[in-house]
């Protein structure tokens, strides 16, 4: 960048995303928010030299010219690369089909949506998952059966805000947590769920302590006492919303008695705070993370959106946007009507699971045609998916047919999905794994090829990189590129060019895909990148996106599909294990502030801050184990342990445990014989198993939270 210059871009170094504007002064290169509510970068973004030029970082093509167990790598040159990528994916093809070629991808990372699908549309997989499935996948299919689209949360207009475990702070989550601030200073007031006192817990007016995984419970709680007392919004259920009388017969047995009894909370409080919710000018439940992990989770969710709707809360606080009109989305880019019928129906996990899958993704088709759209939207990507454990189960050969080629694309897959193990049989019985990375994470220590990818920094932008609301947003690249590294646009139009399938893919470069994106809007990227976003209308529909056009809150897509509407509670079971031996109650989260998921362990100055992955527990198990504040201990579940260092911590309520997620040691040894850099020792996809029981039964996503039985062993 010259002297004086400015560009903005937007970080992902973590799913914040916040916009950021960088200015070139005196030679220096300066990084600064864009949003003036932020005061400062977090101290990730600030360290963006340290991570762009890391020693450890791939900057070339690389080859396994060892064994699976014990890599030996080689740099080759892309066009090798993609030569020898290209004739294996067609050898698999050519044997098993293209429903034995699947993908795990996360958007967000590779800043680009749609093309990864495009290229399996074209290719006939079906068989594509994100791991944003376990962040918000849940509350994707969910949200869209209920009101046909996911919500938003108008920050502005809230005057309750309504957290489930959510614990912003200036490292995590800086723009929301900022957006929180400025409500608590208005006067909203805030009811934070969560077991543990975290620090946006002692700012709540009321503080809800559940037992872990019972929220479901606390919000059927919630819409009895609700309707019983006529606190609902009589005129909007009326005129928009389908199946409130069966609700009303239904939840009435979820009396406050009961539903405190579930959750070890006292009755009174559950009255109460149902009365705040409702009795509120324009409460907001903002998406959060515990949401979509626990065996309850669609039952949760689907609470969650019958109290919106009920209690007349949207399109006040809570935005139903739609598609937007105006540049093409990323489900025009996926082009899904490419894949025929035959092969979407071979998607793994369909009949099983069919609320995420292709089969959901069908009965949306009327709705959309109404507001004179050809296909339904893919929103938030985590429509029309293929079912993550089951896909595992089939690249291990365990049915219902091989899988035999996987892309693992801006996504560490081994340590991003429950049943660490599973996932990396199935990486070992491939013929072809291909991951797109910048770090020999422990899944690209299984690959056969390690592309390198660019950073955020290095590359023009244009979002939302999945379909959720109607804005389009920009950013430009402010460094070159280090060594050989690549856009994934560009790898795919390299792989598709080589296979027969380059009319699929007739744009040059991502800047000609962009141009493509933009051109109903009659302005190509650089003339409509030089703001940072353009608020794209939302399509005029005057009613909901569901069958009925309405609110559904007993979705009719569910029981097209078999799935019983009526929202319950379950008790979470774990079969036959033996509750005195596993004493504790594990979750995974409460996310580190100096890394995301996997990702920042490499970067020395963020490490020492947080230089081990830390294991809650109370001073009181604490004691009673003889565990001291630093020690390393074993936390064991039935499906497997990890080794964590002791952290006592009052916040943590007694009996139970929190494990980090996301833990490996990029400095040690590769390779599976290696432990895969310390991921086999401390990841939590190892303790959480992938099996029904520990699934959301409607949509097979693992619970990562609430219920399962842990030890510890000193
Ligand atoms: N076991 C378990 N699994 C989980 C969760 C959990 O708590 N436990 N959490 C879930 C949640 S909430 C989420 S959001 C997902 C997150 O899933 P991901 O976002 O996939 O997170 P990571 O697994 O850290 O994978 C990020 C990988 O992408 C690479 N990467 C980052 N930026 C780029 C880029 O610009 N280009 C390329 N090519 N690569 C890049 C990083 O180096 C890293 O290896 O995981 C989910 N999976
Ligand atoms: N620095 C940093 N920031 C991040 C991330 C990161 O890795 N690093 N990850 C990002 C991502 S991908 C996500 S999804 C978000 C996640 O961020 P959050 O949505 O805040 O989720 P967690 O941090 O996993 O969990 C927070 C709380 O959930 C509570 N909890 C656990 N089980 C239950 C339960 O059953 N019910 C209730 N009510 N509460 C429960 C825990 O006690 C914990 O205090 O953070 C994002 N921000
Ligand atoms: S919170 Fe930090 S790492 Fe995350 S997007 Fe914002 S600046 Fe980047
Ligand atoms: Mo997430």
């Amino acid at each position: 960048m010259e002297n004086g210059e400015s560009r903005f871009a937007t970080c992902v170094f973590c799913d914040g995303s916040c916009p950021l504007s960088a200015a070139c002064d005196e030679g220096e290169l300066n990084l600064s928010p864009l949003n003036p509510a932020i005061p400062a970068l977090c101290s990730k973004a600030v360290r963006w030299r340290d991570y762009v030029d890391h020693p450890d970082r791939i900057v070339r093509p690389r080859k396994n010219v060892g064994t699976k167990r014990n890599p030996v790598w080689e740099d080759i040159s892309w066009d090798q690369a993609l030569d020898e990528i290209a004739e294996k994916l067609t050898r698999v093809v050519e044997q098993y089909g293209p429903e034995a070629v699947a993908a795990s991808e996360m958007p967000l990372n590779i800043g680009i949506g749609g093309v990864t699908r495009r290229f399996l549309n074209h290719l006939g997989s079906p068989n594509y998952i994100t791991p944003l499935l376990l962040c918000m996948g849940n509350t994707a299919q969910v949200h869209r059966a209920v009101y046909g689209w996911f919500t938003g949360p108008n920050w502005d207009a809230a005057d309750l805000v309504v957290y489930f475990g959510q614990d912003r702070g200036p490292e995590r989550w800086p723009v929301e947590f900022h957006k929180l601030n400025a409500a608590l200073a208005r006067g909203a007031r805030l009811i934070e769920v969560d077991p543990r006192t975290t620090e946006t817990a002692k700012r709540a007016d009321e503080r809800i302590a559940l037992r872990y995984g019972t929220d479901a419970a606390l919000l059927l709680g919630w819409i009895n006492v609700i309707i019983s007392e006529g606190l609902y919004d009589r005129e909007f259920v009326e005129a928009q919303t389908t199946g409130f009388d069966e609700l009303a017969c239904w939840v009435a047995q979820y009396t406050p008695e009961k539903v405190a009894s579930i959750c070890g909370i006292e009755p009174e409080q559950v009255v109460r705070t149902a009365r705040m919710y409702a009795q509120a000018e324009n409460a907001i439940i903002p998406w959060g993370v515990v949401g979509d992990m626990s065996v309850n989770s669609t039952a949760m969710l689907q609470c969650q959106c019958i109290l919106r709707a009920i209690c007349g809360f949207l399109n006040k606080s809570e935005m139903v946007f739609g598609p937007g009109i105006g540049a093409l989305s990323n489900t025009d880019i996926a082009d899904f009507p490419a894949l025929s019928p035959e092969q979407r129906a071979k998607q793994i996990g369909i009949d099983a699971y069919p609320l995420m899958s292709f089969k959901a993704m069908e009965l949306y088709r009327p709705a959309f045609e109404r507001i004179g759209l050809s296909q339904p939207s893919d929103i938030m990507c985590c429509s029309a998916t293929a079912t993550p454990n089951l896909v595992f189960k089939a690249m291990a050969g365990k049915g219902p047919y091989p899988v035999k080629a996987f892309f693992a694309v801006g996504n560490n897959t081994v340590m991003s999905y429950a049943d660490q193990g599973q996932v990396i049989e199935g990486l070992l019985n491939q013929d072809l794994v291909v991951v797109f990375d910048h770090w020999m994470t422990p899944t690209a220590q299984l690959a056969d090829y390690v592309l390198p990818g660019d950073t955020w920094l290095e590359r023009d932008f244009m979002g939302p990189v999945f379909d959720v609301a109607p804005a389009t947003t920009f950013g430009h690249a402010f460094i070159e590129p280090r060594g050989e590294v690549r856009g994934w646009y560009d790898v795919l139009k390299g792989l598709a060019d080589r296979m027969g399938m380059g009319e699929a893919f007739p744009w040059n470069t991502k800047r000609d895909l962009y141009d493509h994106i933009l051109s109903p809007l009659g302005a190509p990227f650089d003339e409509a990148s030089v703001r940072p976003a353009i608020g794209k209308e939302a399509v005029a529909h005057g009613s909901f996106l569901t069958p009925s056009g309405k609110v559904e809150l007993l979705p009719s897509v569910f029981e097209s599909l078999g799935i019983d509407p009526r929202p319950a509670y379950v008790e979470h079971c774990e079969p036959g294990v033996d509750e005195s031996a596993y004493p504790f109650i594990i979750f995974a989260g409460a996310r580190d502030a100096k890394s995301y998921n996997t990702n920042h362990h490499q970067i020395a100055h963020l490490r020492e801050l947080e230089p081990e992955p830390l294991l809650f527990i109370n001073p009181v198990d604490a004691d009673e184990l003889g565990v001291e504040e630093g020690a390393w201990v074993r936390v064991s579940t039935t499906v497997g342990s990890v080794e964590l260092v002791a952290h006592i911590d009052a916040v943590q309520p007694e009996g139970t445990l929190r494990v980090p997620h996301g833990w490996w040691k990029p400095e040690t040894a590769q390779g599976l014989e290696n432990g895969l850099s310390g991921a086999q020792l401390h990841n939590d996809g190892l303790l959480f198993s992938g099996e029904a029981w520990n699934l959301d039964p409607v949509q097979g996503l693992p619970n990562l939270r609430g219920g399962i039985r842990a030890k510890v062993t000193v």
